[in-house]
């Protein structure tokens, strides 16, 4: 028996996310996108690096995320919609391929990125986006609005609140530039999932005075999951769509050790993936990026199948 084959391949070894054909039509369903974009960097608590150096080795903060988008592609095989279309058994078995048009636009800059979400928005397409670190959801919502001026709903699943006021262009500023662009309102701004001791205090007085809505891990293990994603459900019930960002470090790191600031004691996959579809399930979705996943750090490539299943579930999103 011969091993089947890889059909769509975006470059040299690497195949397209879900062997989605490769293509540069923005008017498709869904275009997904990588942005294999790292930048400033922590060093440690007091040092920040600028892009492109290449601070020692630290377990306090680690690189590699410009390395995510090929590695989560090469385990999408899996979720290969050569399979038959892609017949998805958690959306009563409907054939994605039947009903969406799904491209790979390959790997792009930010600014790449952002005119790629500016087209898609326009004709009412949706951006799946793999980071790079988190700054890249900056161009991608940026770009959005843009194309289609809406209200957006953001909701984060992260470990940190990325609330602070500077340097711009960096993985800890991206929701504090949206705001003060003017592309998302504060109180529209949903943040799930911090733990841990790497808060600032002002990105809490920002969080308080400005109406972010911000859900700490352990307030959906005292209050459960349900009541929490019914809260969220009410904060979001006056904007347009809803935008997902998922930084991979929200995830307990016993699923994912490849993460730029792991934290202990994490979300499961399941518990992400129940919210991922509990907060669409009134509100369409209109985009969504993963970010933070250094496969420097992988095992076995159990990191990058899951960022994949992640990416899915932003497709099955869409197909509900
Ligand atoms: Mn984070």
């Amino acid at each position: 028996m011969s091993e089947r084959g890889v059909a769509r391949m975006l470059h040299g070894e690497i195949p397209t996310l879900f062997e989605a054909p490769p293509s540069q039509d923005y008017t498709k369903d869904i275009i997904l996108l990588g942005v294999p974009y790292e930048g400033i960097l922590v060093a440690d608590r007091h040092t920040l690096y600028p892009p492109g150096s290449h601070p020692p080795e630290s377990f306090y903060a680690r690189s590699g995320a410009d390395r995510a988008p090929d590695a989560i592609r090469q385990a999408s095989v899996i979720y290969s919609l050569e399979h038959e279309g892609g017949i998805a058994a958690e959306v009563n078995f409907t054939n994605i391929s039947e009903r969406l048009e799904i491209i790979d636009a390959g790997n792009h800059t930010l600014e790449g990125a952002e005119d790629i979400a500016e087209q898609a928005a326009q004709s009412d397409g949706m951006t799946i986006t793999l980071g790079g670190d988190h700054l890249v959801p900056l161009p991608l919502i940026r770009g959005k609005q843009k194309g289609k001026r809406e209200r957006t709903g953001v909701v984060v699943f992260d470990s940190h609140l990325d609330l602070h006021l500077s340097p711009p262009l960096w993985a800890g500023s991206q929701w504090r530039t949206l705001i003060d662009e003017g592309y998302v309102q504060p109180e529209d701004l949903i943040i799930v999932g911090p733990r841990g001791v790497r808060q600032s205090q002002h990105e809490i007085e920002y969080a308080r005075e400005h109406n972010v809505m911000v859900i700490p891990l352990q307030q959906i293990d005292d209050q459960g999951l349900s009541p929490v994603c019914e809260q969220i459900a009410r904060r979001l019930q006056p904007v347009d769509s809803v935008y997902i960002s998922l930084d991979i470090d929200v995830v307990d790191p016993g699923f994912c050790p490849a993460q730029k600031y792991p934290d202990a004691a994490g979300f499961s996959p399941r518990e992400i993936l129940t919210m991922m579809r509990r907060v669409t399930a009134t509100r369409p979705i209109s985009g969504f990026d993963l970010c933070c996943f250094s496969p420097r750090y992988d095992e076995g490539q159990r990191g990058a199948l899951l960022a994949a299943r992640f990416a899915l579930e932003a497709v099955y999103a869409r197909l509900r």
